[in-house]
């Protein structure tokens, strides 16, 4: 593993480059390294046993912070929206309380979710399959307080800043991502103050964020205090150089931004510790699990007990949950004594599926490959 002395080198003055190395792939070979089990024991995933909740409790659902979490008094927080605006405006906590109160479930994806099971694997944050929850979140609708402030019709981006701070190869920034000035009008998007009818936890954006239904989870800017209009493209780090679907290093390649359909297994049986692999006995077995897309409604969901030679219909729950929700899946399985790969694969309203083989780009954004859940069934 490369440590901080190995880009030490004494003959020159030291920059913001030397704390960060450039996006690299891991080796052939290449185990999981200190500084991305780091990563992964800051920002942890659902566990799986969870998907068996409608509504993900908080302090299960994924975490994904890029810096450090941000010291915010919730009686003083303020938020602004200016730039291209003919009226900008500053709004407290209890302003954005006393205006429309909307509660939404939006399933949460992180965009590197899938990422470690590539080859070769980019090395960022190590995400299996658990970067996933489905939360009920609670605010105010952003495109009333926007037009309020009076958008320039020539306005193109819309910046959303929020309070944490750090730097990404060898970039300091604050977090920032921009939304075109189209999808931050979505009656959908939110500023939130609630999960799950409490106020948001730290970690979870405190005392405000973003919630974008449908769109993978970089978009949902937690912390924010500033709103900014611009009429021209936003080039900040988050939008133009990370969370960008590439082939190679000099590929412009294209913006990450609707979550593609994903169906999870809820792990039948019982764990082994290390491993995770399961066993379960023979017999009937309700298999179940999750399924959701940002793209359109889930239509379908197949599963295999095969690793995806063949599949069998599951049967989706009925759900009044709204259309940026995860939806419940059953299949009826009779387990005979043997090893199995399940898995799950959705399908959408668009005709949007899941591929068996993974699909590689660069940084392992949008890849949603099918589950491998491996099972043993003793003979008894
Ligand atoms: N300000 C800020 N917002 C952020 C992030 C961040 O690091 N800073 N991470 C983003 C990413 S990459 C994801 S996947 C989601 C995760 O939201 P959660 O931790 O509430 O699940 O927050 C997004 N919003
Ligand atoms: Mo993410």
């Amino acid at each position: 593993m490369t440590t901080l002395d190995d880009r030490k080198p004494s003959s020159r003055e030291p920059t913001l480059a030397d704390v960060s190395g450039p996006s690299r792939l891991a080796e052939p070979d290449e185990a999981i390294s200190a500084e991305e089990l780091q990563l992964a024991a800051r920002n942890h995933g659902i566990p799986l046993e969870a998907l068996r909740y409608d509504v993900t409790p908080a302090g299960l659902h994924y975490l994904l912070i890029h810096y450090d979490i941000p010291e915010l008094d919730p009686a003083t927080h303020t938020l602004t929206i200016g730039g291209a605006v003919d009226r900008p405006l500053t709004v407290t906590l209890a302003d954005l309380r006393e205006r429309q109160r909307v509660t939404r479930q939006v399933t949460l994806e992180c965009a590197g979710n899938g990422r470690a099971l590539l080859h070769p694997r980019p090395v960022s944050q190590p995400w299996l399959v658990e970067a996933v929850g489905n939360a009920k979140w609670t605010g105010t609708p952003l495109a009333p307080l926007l037009r309020e402030s009076g958008i320039d019709p020539d306005a193109v981006d819309v910046v959303f800043t929020g309070a944490d701070h750090g730097v990404e190869r060898g970039v300091e920034q604050d977090y920032q991502r921009a939304l075109p000035v189209a999808d931050a009008l979505r009656e959908e998007v939110l500023l939130a103050y609630e999960m799950n009818g409490a106020p948001l936890l730290p970690q979870h954006g405190a005392p405000l964020r973003l919630i974008v239904p449908g769109w993978y989870g970089m978009a949902h800017v937690k912390w924010v205090h500033s709103v900014e209009l611009r009429t021209e493209p936003f080039e900040g780090y988050q939008n133009a150089v990370a969370y960008r679907v590439r082939r190679d290093a000099d590929d412009p390649g294209v913006p990450v931004t609707r979550i593609e359909p994903r169906a999870v297994v809820r792990p039948p049986g019982f764990p082994d510790f290390m491993s995770r692999r399961r066993v379960l006995r023979p017999g009937p077995c309700l298999l179940d699990g999750r399924a959701w897309s940002g793209h359109a409604p889930v239509v379908a969901v197949e599963v295999t007990t095969d690793g995806g030679e063949s599949w069998a219909p599951a049967e989706l729950d009925p759900t009044d949950a709204g259309d940026f929700a995860w939806r419940r899946w059953r299949y009826e399985w009779v387990a005979d004594p043997g090893r199995y790969v399940l898995g799950a694969r959705a399908t959408d309203a668009s005709g949007r599926t899941q591929p068996v083989e993974q699909q590689w780009n660069r940084g392992g954004f949008a890849n949603n490959m099918v589950q491998r859940v491996e099972v043993v069934v003793p003979a008894e």
